[in-house]
């Protein structure tokens, strides 16, 4: 059986980008592949400085995947923080990496060309502790976003470094990215991002739900016009989690005319309250069961760290730091 990983940082509420782009794949995924998926804490150390938030967005990523349909029998579900070997394996490929390779990444870019001075070294190191997240548990494909492209392929170099320098260790993974979902927009039509504040939450009180979703920016087109459904940002975002059948009516709404912007939002709006019904029901049940949430972690880092305390010896072996 192929063998999955992927993680997601507890930095805010997982947003439709969030869910699109990679939970649903990690959910539906998990029916044929050896699944490990982790609470990236650590990344998420480079935005959250508030303990409180910390924990608190920890928990509810945790319980968000288990009301989304996250199977602890299925995936070995850990948290990041609580397994040392990312972190020693991060440093281990400190010492393989040049300075130039880290200053091509799209991320540390961003952040210097908007003239951000506050960038931490962990920022600037992030595509290091994600090729240890990554290597450790030597999966065959890795599937997120596209904008985890670039760092999928970082840590395929950052391996092969190690492997010339010291004899073959780790295996190359592929990046896994669904193509109509690679970049969901956001309400501004940006990629949906949690920096951005663009997102619609999908586990959001009702009413700060409807917030956001009539938040979405559209043209001016007049109501009484007839409207271009692949230009509007509300109809990308229907699409994608609607049937053919009611995509196509909402497509012919537009293109009849004397159907507002203001409609096509309650439309979206009724659809992901449908479609995400069962699973906000769920995390509501399920947020009340500390015990539960908090065993299935435990459980998961225990069988996380037994393959991950293998690989990390099998690279101290290559080093010559053991025997
Ligand atoms: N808009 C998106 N479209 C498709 N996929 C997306 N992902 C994020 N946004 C979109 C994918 O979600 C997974 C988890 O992401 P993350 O929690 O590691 O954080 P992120 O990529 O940093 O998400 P944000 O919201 O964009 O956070 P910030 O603002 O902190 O950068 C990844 O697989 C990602 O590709």
């Amino acid at each position: 059986m192929k063998r999955i990983l992927s993680g997601i940082q507890p930095s805010g509420r997982p947003h439709l980008g969030n869910y699109l782009g990679a939970m649903r794949q990690h959910i539906e995924m998990q029916e044929n592949f050896e699944c490990y998926l982790f609470i990236a804490d650590l990344h998420a150390l480079t935005t959250v400085k508030d303990p409180k938030l910390m924990h608190d967005q920890t928990y509810d990523l945790a319980t968000s995947y288990l009301a989304l349909g996250l199977d602890p029998k299925k995936t070995v579900f850990f948290k990041q923080s609580d397994l040392s070997e990312h972190a020693e394996l991060c440093w281990i490929l400190d010492c393989m990496v040049k300075i130039p390779f880290l200053e091509r990444a799209h991320a540390w870019k961003d952040a210097k060309q908007k003239g951000n001075k506050d960038v931490s070294v962990g920022l600037f190191n992030y595509p290091i502790l994600q090729a240890a997240d990554i290597l450790l548990y030597e999966p065959d494909l890795v599937p997120v976003g596209q904008d985890q492209k670039q760092h999928i392929e970082m840590t395929r170099d950052i391996a092969t470094t190690f492997n010339t320098t010291f004899g073959e260790t780790f295996k190359l993974p592929e990046a896994y990215i669904k193509e109509e979902v690679a970049v969901v927009p956001g309400t501004d039509g940006q990629k949906m991002s949690k920096s951005y504040g663009n997102t619609i939450e999908i586990f959001a009180p009702e009413k700060e739900l409807k917030k956001q979703v009539m938040g979405i920016i559209t043209d001016s087109i007049p109501l009484e016009d007839p409207k271009d459904p692949k230009s509007c940002n509300v109809f990308k975002l229907y699409k994608l989690i609607a049937s053919k059948e009611d995509t196509q009516e909402l497509a012919n709404k537009y293109m009849a005319g004397g159907f507002g912007y203001g409609d096509a939002k309650k439309t979206l709006l009724t659809k992901i309250l449908e479609y995400f019904a069962e699973a906000r029901e769920k995390y509501e049940e399920i947020y009340q069961k500390k015990d539960f949430v908090y065993g299935v972690i435990e459980e998961g880092n225990k069988k996380a760290k037994e393959t991950s305390s293998k690989t990390l010896e099998k690279v101290k072996k290559k080093i010559g730091y053991i025997r």
